[in-house]
């Protein structure tokens, strides 16, 4: 369970957000929306590490501790070390299996609401090196790290402000002191590491007094030991919450947030999980949405959750209301009592890195002959995967159109929209029209597209297809337009999660 949001501010946040997009869909005159806004260079834009975070639109989760062992999801912090034995521990599998379905990077609960450390810290006997595992002499952080980097995977660690066995807990700054040098540890013991996920749960510890946390000094530790690294929190400070664990970013998802709205990292805040899903046109600061869900209905392992592993079209669903909404994916998979990921779980990585990379392996819009409202940049750009190119109907438009025929007709039920997010997220709207030769007919229609948009149609066959952008809050960048079909008739259902 991540920070509670309450209620009062929701109508608040429409009100403010919702509205405008509702004046931009009207269909009054740009210009008449445009004035509100700031201009193009003040808009907020991705830092270099964002950037890199989003485009690896894939990371995986690993939640592994004591919880694997007692079958619960939150330990309380009073589990003996002597039960952590995982006896079969075999951190490469991990990695080899994200490899091999395409994931880039990932995270592991180096500690979890239990305390339960699984590196052999300093700051507390309750970790690994009082456990049977490796005869207390393992280091669990070091193998994934090192099994990661094998695979050419980066890291990042999950390490919970909430310690539910840390007898310094709730005493101010005497647990900061404590949480900051478990922090240091991992970040200056094990390499580059690319993400640091704080969890917003914030409840007692064994004392019966919870910590008011120094989200400040966290952070501080953060940026001046790892500065490549994205902090990720409900509220950032550099990815947020997308406000579900369900898989599901907003269908409308904008990168940009305001802060006002968001007063202290992992604080109980008024945002609503609609707000986090779908960010805010006129959020002054760059802080995109990460989906993160279970392939199990848990975040642990547990026995009897075996047979409710999500299959691989249920994986390839949840790719198309992340990925395909301008989020990223931090899909948990969580070790066995042995230290493996389960076949179930494996046979369903791999089946969805089938079906994604079949999907995206053929593009029907190549070799398409290209023509646009008006054109910076040559209108064709759009139809390869380089991102430093683009089409743009010119930097002081709001609107444009990009013509795309196809002389042998083109058949697809997937069309992927990208922006050039480098130079901000500005699209407010968009719709696309084919004509089959009898015609221009409305297809398919959205409000954001940012680093990628993924929409599911019925089987189309086209002869054209026009993107057109109605309005956008600064220059209109288009970095890709790409047509699929998908393998698993993945359009039937707009929420289509495979079951
Ligand atoms: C939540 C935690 O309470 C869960 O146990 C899990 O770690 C999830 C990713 O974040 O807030």
């Amino acid at each position: 369970m991540k920070t509670k949001h309450a209620d009062p501010s929701r109508r608040r946040f429409l009100a403010a957000g919702g509205g405008a997009l509702a004046v931009a869909a009207t269909g009054l005159p740009a210009a008449r929306v445009a004035a509100a806004v700031a201009d193009d260079g003040t808009r907020p834009r991705p830092t270099p590490s964002q950037l890199r975070w989003q485009r690896e639109q894939l990371a995986m989760f690993v939640h592994f501790t004591v919880n694997t062992f007692t079958g619960r999801e939150w330990g309380d912090g009073s589990e003996s070390p002597s039960i952590f034995d995982p006896k079969r521990l075999d951190a490469k599998q991990w990695a080899r299996t994200a490899k091999q379905a395409g994931f880039r990077s990932m995270i592991l609960t180096a500690k979890h609401h239990d305390g339960f450390c699984l590196w052999p810290t300093k700051t507390t006997k309750h970790s690994v090196a009082s456990s049977p595992w490796r005869d207390g002499k393992g280091d669990l952080v070091r193998e994934f790290t090192d099994a990661c980097r094998a695979e050419g995977l980066d890291v990042g660690f999950y390490l919970s402000p909430w310690d539910r066995n840390a007898k310094v807990y709730g005493e101010g700054k005497v647990y900061d002191d404590f949480y900051i040098a478990q922090l240091t540890e991992l970040l200056t013991g094990y390499g580059p590491v690319v993400e640091v996920w704080f969890d917003g749960a914030n409840g007692e510890g064994p004392n019966g007094k919870r910590q008011a946390y120094d989200w400040a000094r966290i952070h501080r530790t953060v940026r001046e030991l790892q500065p490549g690294a994205v902090m990720f929190s409900d509220a950032g400070p550099d990815v947020r919450w997308i406000g579900n664990e369900t898989g599901s970013a907003g269908s409308t998802c904008w990168a940009s947030v305001d802060p006002a709205r968001v007063p202290r990292a992992g604080a109980d805040d008024p945002w609503t999980g609609e707000a986090l899903q779908q960010g805010d046109p006129y959020g002054k600061v760059w802080r995109p949405g990460e989906t993160d869900v279970s392939i199990r209905p848990g975040w642990f392992w547990h026995p009897e959750q075996d047979e409710k592993v999500r299959g691989a079209d249920n994986l390839l669903g949840l790719y198309f209301t992340s990925v395909g909404r301008n989020s990223k994916l931090l899909l948990n998979v969580p070790p066995t009592r042995e230290g493996l990921f389960h076949e179930r779980d494996v046979e369903s990585l791999i089946g969805f890195a089938r079906l994604r990379e079949s999907m995206l392996a053929t593009d029907l819009a190549a070799g398409a002959k290209v023509r646009a409202s008006a054109a910076q940049g040559e209108a064709a750009n759009v139809l390869d995967d380089d991102h430093s190119r683009h089409w743009s109907p010119g930097a002081d438009a709001r609107s444009g159109w990009l013509e795309l025929e196809f002389p042998q007709g083109a058949e697809f039920d997937v069309i992927r929209l990208e922006e050039a997010i480098e130079h901000g997220q500005h699209i407010a709207n968009y719709r696309v029209d084919v004509d089959a030769g009898d015609g221009w007919k409305p297809l398919a229609w959205g409000t954001t597209i940012g680093h990628c948009k993924l929409d599911r149609v019925p089987p189309t066959r086209a002869r054209r297809l026009r993107v057109a952008i109605e309005f956008a809050y600064a220059a209109p960048r288009l970095a890709r337009v790409a047509l699929h079909r998908s393998p698993t008739g993945a359009w039937k259902r707009p929420d289509y999660h495979g079951e």
